[in-house]
């Protein structure tokens, strides 16, 4: 009977212990996701989906020619394009070439979650882009590159 006790006891510490550490690492994870918002080295961040929404958040963003913008896909189902031919919306400024998350023609490949897509603007202009699956529902976001 004895010996069981101290067995329990003990494994309730260590299970403590397993909690403990468990915080402190979460709370550090949430002030480098605050830390690493816009601008820094030259790279602006933008949202893909964040909450399941339809959206890019934000919406509309300002660079300098030369940086570079970086989307994260938040939720399932999303890209990034600003091929013509993957919507009507996307515009490109003449001597630019358009961006997309994907290799290739098929404009409705989608980002897996967690997934990165980063581009660097060299031509200055204003560029609309979509995500083609949810162009139609007001999924359009724009980057203006000043010269
Ligand atoms: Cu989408």
């Amino acid at each position: 009977m004895i010996e069981r006790r101290t067995v329990l006891r003990t494994a309730g510490t260590v299970a403590l212990g397993t909690t403990l550490a468990g915080c402190s690492g979460g709370e550090d994870g949430d002030q480098n996701g605050t830390d690493g918002a816009n601008g820094q080295n030259g790279v602006t961040d933008v949202d893909v989906g964040p909450e399941g929404r339809l959206r890019f958040e934000p919406e509309e963003i300002e660079i300098a020619t030369g940086e570079t913008v970086r989307w994260t896909a938040l939720s399932e189902g999303h890209n990034v394009t600003s091929h013509p031919d993957a919507s009507p919306k996307c515009e490109n400024p003449d001597d630019a070439e358009p961006f997309t998350s994907y290799e290739g023609d098929d404009h409705f490949a989608i980002m897996a979650v967690d997934e990165t897509f980063e581009h660097e603007f060299t031509v200055p202009g204003e560029y609309v882009y979509v995500c083609t699956p949810h162009a139609g529902q007001g999924m359009v976001g724009t980057v203006t590159v000043s010269e």
